[in-house]
Protein backbone atom coordinates (compact mmCIF):
# COMPACT_ATOMS: atom_id res chain seq x y z
CA UNK A 1 0.00 0.00 0.00
CA UNK A 2 1.45 3.33 -1.18
CA UNK A 3 0.80 6.12 0.64
CA UNK A 4 -0.76 9.30 -0.47
CA UNK A 5 -1.19 12.23 1.79
CA UNK A 6 -2.60 15.10 -0.26
CA UNK A 7 -1.73 17.49 2.84
CA UNK A 8 0.37 20.45 3.74
CA UNK A 9 0.58 18.83 7.14
CA UNK A 10 2.05 15.24 7.15
CA UNK A 11 4.89 14.60 9.17
CA UNK A 12 7.00 12.98 6.35
CA UNK A 13 5.16 14.56 2.96
CA UNK A 14 3.61 16.85 4.03
CA UNK A 15 3.49 19.94 1.23
CA UNK A 16 5.07 18.00 -1.36
CA UNK A 17 1.23 16.62 -3.04
CA UNK A 18 -0.88 19.36 -2.38
CA UNK A 19 -1.01 20.03 -6.09
CA UNK A 20 -3.51 17.34 -7.90
CA UNK A 21 -1.19 17.01 -10.47
CA UNK A 22 1.72 16.12 -8.89
CA UNK A 23 -0.12 13.49 -6.13
CA UNK A 24 -1.60 11.86 -9.36
CA UNK A 25 1.91 11.97 -10.84
CA UNK A 26 3.31 10.20 -7.68
CA UNK A 27 0.65 7.84 -7.37
CA UNK A 28 0.75 6.25 -10.34
CA UNK A 29 4.67 6.17 -9.84
CA UNK A 30 4.43 4.12 -6.85
CA UNK A 31 2.10 2.02 -9.20
CA UNK A 32 4.59 1.63 -11.87
CA UNK A 33 6.98 0.41 -8.68
CA UNK A 34 4.26 -2.48 -7.68
CA UNK A 35 2.55 -0.82 -5.11
CA UNK A 36 -1.39 -2.83 -5.42
CA UNK A 37 -3.16 0.08 -2.92
CA UNK A 38 -2.77 4.03 -3.12
CA UNK A 39 -4.51 5.27 -0.04
CA UNK A 40 -5.24 9.07 -0.28
CA UNK A 41 -5.15 10.67 2.93
CA UNK A 42 -6.05 14.70 2.69
CA UNK A 43 -5.99 15.32 6.62
CA UNK A 44 -2.48 14.34 8.76
CA UNK A 45 -3.03 12.36 11.99
CA UNK A 46 0.60 12.67 12.60
CA UNK A 47 0.79 13.73 16.71
CA UNK A 48 -0.11 16.78 17.11
CA UNK A 49 -2.12 17.24 13.71
CA UNK A 50 -5.23 19.27 14.11
CA UNK A 51 -8.42 18.82 12.28
CA UNK A 52 -9.33 19.95 8.83
CA UNK A 53 -12.86 21.36 7.87
CA UNK A 54 -14.64 18.61 5.92
CA UNK A 55 -15.18 20.44 2.69
CA UNK A 56 -11.07 21.41 2.85
CA UNK A 57 -10.38 17.33 2.78
CA UNK A 58 -12.66 16.53 0.08
CA UNK A 59 -11.80 19.28 -2.07
CA UNK A 60 -7.75 17.86 -1.51
CA UNK A 61 -8.85 14.26 -2.09
CA UNK A 62 -11.38 13.43 -4.59
CA UNK A 63 -9.43 14.94 -8.08
CA UNK A 64 -6.77 12.80 -6.90
CA UNK A 65 -8.73 9.46 -6.52
CA UNK A 66 -11.03 9.87 -9.62
CA UNK A 67 -7.72 10.19 -11.45
CA UNK A 68 -5.87 6.84 -10.17
CA UNK A 69 -8.87 4.61 -9.64
CA UNK A 70 -9.21 3.12 -13.49
CA UNK A 71 -5.60 2.31 -12.74
CA UNK A 72 -5.25 1.05 -9.01
CA UNK A 73 -7.10 0.10 -6.20
CA UNK A 74 -7.68 3.33 -3.97
CA UNK A 75 -8.00 3.55 -0.28
CA UNK A 76 -9.30 6.39 1.25
CA UNK A 77 -7.43 7.43 4.80
CA UNK A 78 -10.08 9.50 6.18
CA UNK A 79 -11.69 9.71 10.25
CA UNK A 80 -14.94 11.61 8.02
CA UNK A 81 -18.31 9.84 6.69
CA UNK A 82 -19.17 12.34 4.36
CA UNK A 83 -15.37 12.02 2.87
CA UNK A 84 -15.46 8.68 2.83
CA UNK A 85 -18.49 8.62 0.54
CA UNK A 86 -17.79 11.41 -1.56
CA UNK A 87 -14.30 9.29 -2.26
CA UNK A 88 -16.04 5.66 -2.85
CA UNK A 89 -18.00 7.58 -5.27
CA UNK A 90 -15.06 8.86 -7.24
CA UNK A 91 -13.88 5.12 -6.94
CA UNK A 92 -12.30 4.49 -3.77
CA UNK A 93 -13.03 0.52 -2.98
CA UNK A 94 -11.36 0.22 0.24
CA UNK A 95 -11.46 2.59 3.64
CA UNK A 96 -8.85 3.18 5.75
CA UNK A 97 -10.34 4.24 8.75
CA UNK A 98 -7.68 5.31 11.87
CA UNK A 99 -11.18 5.96 13.80
CA UNK A 100 -11.92 2.86 13.27
CA UNK A 101 -15.86 3.67 13.68
CA UNK A 102 -17.26 3.94 9.81
CA UNK A 103 -17.61 0.55 9.52
CA UNK A 104 -21.79 0.91 8.42
CA UNK A 105 -20.56 3.22 5.60
CA UNK A 106 -18.50 0.28 4.31
CA UNK A 107 -21.12 -2.02 5.11
CA UNK A 108 -23.63 0.54 3.01
CA UNK A 109 -21.41 0.81 -0.11
CA UNK A 110 -20.21 -3.00 -0.18
CA UNK A 111 -16.55 -1.63 0.28
CA UNK A 112 -13.68 -2.86 1.89
CA UNK A 113 -12.70 -1.38 5.51
CA UNK A 114 -9.45 -1.16 7.76
CA UNK A 115 -10.49 -1.08 11.54
CA UNK A 116 -7.11 0.87 13.32
CA UNK A 117 -6.15 1.15 16.46
CA UNK A 118 -5.97 4.51 18.14
CA UNK A 119 -5.89 5.45 21.33
CA UNK A 120 -7.57 9.09 22.18
CA UNK A 121 -7.33 11.84 19.40
CA UNK A 122 -3.83 12.78 17.22
CA UNK A 123 -3.96 16.47 19.24
CA UNK A 124 -2.68 14.29 22.09
CA UNK A 125 -2.66 10.44 21.87
CA UNK A 126 1.11 11.15 22.56
CA UNK A 127 0.91 12.15 26.01
CA UNK A 128 1.87 9.37 27.76
CA UNK A 129 0.29 6.08 26.74
CA UNK A 130 -0.21 3.42 28.77
CA UNK A 131 -1.91 -0.26 28.68
CA UNK A 132 -1.89 -3.24 31.19
CA UNK A 133 -1.09 -5.67 27.88
CA UNK A 134 -1.02 -3.36 24.67
CA UNK A 135 -1.49 -6.05 22.31
CA UNK A 136 -4.18 -7.14 24.33
CA UNK A 137 -5.80 -4.27 24.44
CA UNK A 138 -5.26 -2.98 20.63
CA UNK A 139 -6.77 -7.14 19.64
CA UNK A 140 -9.57 -7.21 21.93
CA UNK A 141 -10.31 -3.51 20.37
CA UNK A 142 -9.93 -4.28 16.77
CA UNK A 143 -11.62 -7.94 17.25
CA UNK A 144 -14.81 -5.88 18.47
CA UNK A 145 -14.70 -3.68 15.44
CA UNK A 146 -14.13 -6.24 12.78
CA UNK A 147 -17.08 -8.51 14.39
CA UNK A 148 -19.53 -5.70 14.47
CA UNK A 149 -18.43 -4.92 10.68
CA UNK A 150 -18.82 -8.26 9.42
CA UNK A 151 -22.69 -8.47 11.34
CA UNK A 152 -22.77 -5.27 9.89
CA UNK A 153 -22.08 -6.98 6.41
CA UNK A 154 -18.62 -5.14 5.76
CA UNK A 155 -17.32 -7.78 2.68
CA UNK A 156 -13.52 -7.66 3.43
CA UNK A 157 -12.34 -6.36 6.85
CA UNK A 158 -8.58 -5.69 8.08
CA UNK A 159 -7.00 -4.81 11.13
CA UNK A 160 -4.37 -2.55 12.17
CA UNK A 161 -2.58 -2.05 15.26
CA UNK A 162 -1.88 1.38 14.76
CA UNK A 163 1.62 2.07 15.28
CA UNK A 164 2.28 5.08 17.01
CA UNK A 165 -0.82 6.33 17.52
CA UNK A 166 -1.20 6.82 21.19
CA UNK A 167 2.02 4.03 21.73
CA UNK A 168 5.55 4.82 23.53
CA UNK A 169 8.24 2.88 21.84
CA UNK A 170 7.94 0.27 23.62
CA UNK A 171 4.34 -0.17 22.94
CA UNK A 172 4.93 -0.37 18.83
CA UNK A 173 7.90 -3.23 19.09
CA UNK A 174 5.87 -5.24 21.43
CA UNK A 175 3.27 -4.55 18.75
CA UNK A 176 5.32 -5.77 16.38
CA UNK A 177 7.05 -8.42 18.20
CA UNK A 178 3.58 -10.28 19.09
CA UNK A 179 1.74 -9.36 15.64
CA UNK A 180 1.18 -13.57 15.48
CA UNK A 181 -1.78 -12.74 18.38
CA UNK A 182 -3.51 -10.04 15.58
CA UNK A 183 -3.14 -12.52 13.23
CA UNK A 184 -4.30 -15.14 14.86
CA UNK A 185 -7.86 -12.86 14.95
CA UNK A 186 -7.69 -14.43 11.48
CA UNK A 187 -8.60 -10.75 10.10
CA UNK A 188 -5.62 -9.81 7.47
CA UNK A 189 -3.70 -7.49 9.26
CA UNK A 190 -2.40 -4.18 7.95
CA UNK A 191 0.95 -2.66 9.38
CA UNK A 192 2.28 0.57 8.79
CA UNK A 193 5.96 1.91 10.22
CA UNK A 194 7.04 3.82 7.26
CA UNK A 195 9.41 6.68 8.98
CA UNK A 196 7.41 7.26 12.16
CA UNK A 197 9.20 8.40 14.82
CA UNK A 198 9.70 5.62 16.79
CA UNK A 199 12.43 4.74 14.30
CA UNK A 200 14.07 8.26 14.80
CA UNK A 201 14.10 7.19 18.54
CA UNK A 202 15.43 3.82 17.68
CA UNK A 203 18.03 4.49 15.56
CA UNK A 204 19.69 7.01 17.55
CA UNK A 205 17.73 10.54 15.74
CA UNK A 206 17.45 9.96 12.45
CA UNK A 207 15.91 12.80 10.23
CA UNK A 208 12.14 11.56 9.15
CA UNK A 209 13.43 11.34 5.13
CA UNK A 210 16.30 8.93 6.38
CA UNK A 211 14.68 6.41 7.87
CA UNK A 212 14.60 3.87 4.87
CA UNK A 213 16.63 1.14 6.62
CA UNK A 214 14.68 1.29 9.85
CA UNK A 215 11.31 1.54 7.86
CA UNK A 216 12.81 -1.85 5.90
CA UNK A 217 13.73 -3.42 8.84
CA UNK A 218 9.89 -3.26 10.75
CA UNK A 219 8.44 -3.91 7.57
CA UNK A 220 10.03 -7.44 6.65
CA UNK A 221 9.53 -8.29 10.45
CA UNK A 222 5.54 -7.76 10.49
CA UNK A 223 5.24 -9.89 6.84
CA UNK A 224 7.32 -12.44 8.52
CA UNK A 225 5.26 -12.40 11.84
CA UNK A 226 2.15 -12.31 9.28
CA UNK A 227 1.06 -8.89 7.77
CA UNK A 228 -0.59 -9.15 4.90
CA UNK A 229 -0.24 -5.62 3.83
CA UNK A 230 2.05 -2.61 4.24
CA UNK A 231 1.65 1.03 4.35
CA UNK A 232 4.74 2.74 2.89
CA UNK A 233 6.10 5.80 1.62
CA UNK A 234 8.84 4.05 -0.36
CA UNK A 235 7.04 1.69 -2.69
CA UNK A 236 10.27 0.15 -4.76
CA UNK A 237 11.98 -0.75 -1.20
CA UNK A 238 9.39 -2.17 0.15
CA UNK A 239 8.17 -4.40 -2.47
CA UNK A 240 11.66 -5.63 -2.90
CA UNK A 241 11.81 -6.56 0.56
CA UNK A 242 8.50 -8.12 0.44
CA UNK A 243 9.84 -10.20 -2.87
CA UNK A 244 12.67 -11.40 -0.09
CA UNK A 245 10.93 -12.41 2.60
CA UNK A 246 8.31 -14.31 0.34
CA UNK A 247 5.55 -12.45 0.74
CA UNK A 248 2.84 -11.56 -1.25
CA UNK A 249 2.33 -7.44 -0.84
CA UNK A 250 -1.16 -8.23 -1.04
CA UNK A 251 -4.35 -6.49 -1.27
N1 LIG B 1 -0.47 5.81 9.76
C1 LIG B 1 -0.69 7.08 9.38
C2 LIG B 1 -1.86 7.41 8.67
N2 LIG B 1 -2.78 6.49 8.36
N3 LIG B 1 -3.48 4.25 8.40
C3 LIG B 1 -3.28 2.98 8.76
N4 LIG B 1 -4.20 2.03 8.44
N5 LIG B 1 -2.18 2.59 9.46
C4 LIG B 1 -1.21 3.48 9.82
O1 LIG B 1 -0.24 3.07 10.47
C5 LIG B 1 -1.39 4.84 9.45
C6 LIG B 1 -2.56 5.19 8.73
C7 LIG B 1 0.31 8.14 9.69
O2 LIG B 1 1.34 8.15 8.76
P1 LIG B 1 1.43 9.15 7.47
O3 LIG B 1 1.35 10.55 8.00
O4 LIG B 1 2.76 8.83 6.87
O5 LIG B 1 0.33 8.86 6.52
Amino acid sequence: MGILNVTPDSFSDGGRFLQPDAAIAHGLAMVAEGATVIDVGGESTRPGAQPVDEAEERRRVLAVIAALAPHVRVSIDTRHAAVAEAAIEAGATLLNDVSASLHPVAAAHGVGWIAMHMRGEPATMQVDPRYDDVVDEVRAFLVERAEQAVAAGVPEVWIDPGIGFGKTVAHNLELLRRLGELVATGHPVVVGTSRKGFLGTLTGGAPVDDRLEASLATAVVAAANGARMIRAHDVRAHVDAMRIVGEEVAA
